[in-house]
């Protein structure tokens, strides 16, 4: 018998932007920073005005850091746009919206980058700088990239998503340059010395997928001795937020959460459900998988936390031996970090 609890326990959640970063910010809330790690898409990185761009691993680190930009998940709060501004002036004509304290992570990493340290190196240093506890950890070191292709041809993907905001009909995807990635050594360490796995509400095929795509990490989820719960992004046939529901109608599969259950089972021990879909329910536990059926909106703080809770205790219960599930210390530290906006500011009291 091992003698674990809750206190000791490693968490792994694989996230891509805005959902994931809400789930992150949750189990940070719910457990001690220095036991969580998120594995983090970069195929949405880009180059702009010759600085490496990483939306992903920023919208976590900076919800992380209590710093994000309430209204769009993305971006800092309160931040300004004189420089967006003063592009325009040039005649420029900016579609990417990069704020003026933002620009100073773009800055540093592409700094840091251009002196030969690695994606992660840059980003541990940032994160530790902004007084993240949690490891964000970029899913490789690589470059890979996105490329969306449309019925009005082939698209870098923030000139997909930014740009022209989702809108042209998605045939395919590629994952440009992930079949000869090589995956972060730490992201591998992580699911191996996992206890809990949790798969983000995050866009499967956008956010996830490209993570899947590096060599060696589906199979690492394969042989992990954690369980593995994915969380659905999907209510009611439609995404939380972003083109996760036209992306599947486009590929030509059903847009409910039967098919992200579908889409992930076969190294999933787990789905945390929507409670306005349980009806759903039988068809995923036909699936031999765990459900787990609660409210999955994530419009504040005590959400993100309550959320996160409800599945690692969940998890615990998929696991033979139990380790006494989540307990939420409304008075804890991890609780303590700096609201988000006044509707975030309420703590999580059970
Ligand atoms: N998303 C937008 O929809 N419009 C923007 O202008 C925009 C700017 C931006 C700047 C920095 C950053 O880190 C993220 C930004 N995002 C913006 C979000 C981002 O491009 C996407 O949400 C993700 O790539 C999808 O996960």
């Amino acid at each position: 018998m091992v003698w674990r609890t809750i206190e000791c326990m490693n968490f792994v959640v694989f996230a891509g932007g805005v959902g994931g970063a809400k789930l992150a910010d949750g189990m940070a809330r719910s457990v001690d920073g220095a036991s969580l790690t998120i594995v983090v898409n970069t195929a949405d990185d880009f180059e702009l005005y010759g600085l490496h761009i990483s939306p992903d691993l920023d919208t976590v680190m900076y919800t992380l850091a209590g710093i994000a930009n309430p209204e769009t998940g993305w971006g800092i709060q309160g931040d300004t746009f004189q420089n967006f501004d003063m592009l325009r002036r040039y005649g420029a004509s900016p579609w990417f919206h990069i704020g003026d304290r933002d620009m100073a992570t773009h800055l540093l990493r592409t700094q840091m980058l251009s002196e030969g340290a690695t994606l992660h190196d840059v980003t541990q240093i940032l994160a530790g700088r902004l007084g993240v506890k949690p490891r964000i950890l970029p899913m490789t070191n690589d470059r890979v990239r996105t490329i969306v292709d449309t019925d009005e041809g082939l698209y870098a993907f923030q000139e997909y998503f930014v740009k022209l905001h989702w809108q042209p009909e998605v045939r395919s995807l590629i994952y440009e340059g992930a079949e000869e990635a090589e995956p972060n050594p730490d992201v591998l360490r992580a699911i191996e010395t996992a206890d809990t796995i949790i798969i983000a509400p995050s866009n499967l095929y956008l956010s996830i997928d490209p993570i899947l795509a590096i060599p060696g990490i589906r199979d690492a989820l394969l042989n992990a001795s954690a369980p593995i719960i994915a969380v659905t992004p999907i209510i009611g046939g439609e995404a939380v937020k972003g083109p996760a529901a036209k992306l599947m109608r486009e590929l030509g599969t059903e847009s409910s959460a039967v098919a992200v259950a579908q889409h992930y089972a076969e190294f999933l021990n787990g789905f945390v459900l929507d409670e306005r879909d349980a009806d759903l329910q039988p068809r995923i536990e036909a699936m031999g998988l765990g459900v787990l059926t609660t409210d999955t909106l994530m419009r504040d703080a005590d959400d993100r936390a309550r959320l996160a809770c409800a599945v690692i205790t969940f998890a615990d219960q998929l696991r033979p031996e139990k380790l006494g599930g989540c307990k939420l210390d409304p008075a804890s530290p991890e609780q303590d970090r700096p609201a988000q906006s006044p509707d975030d500011s309420r703590r999580y009291s059970p």
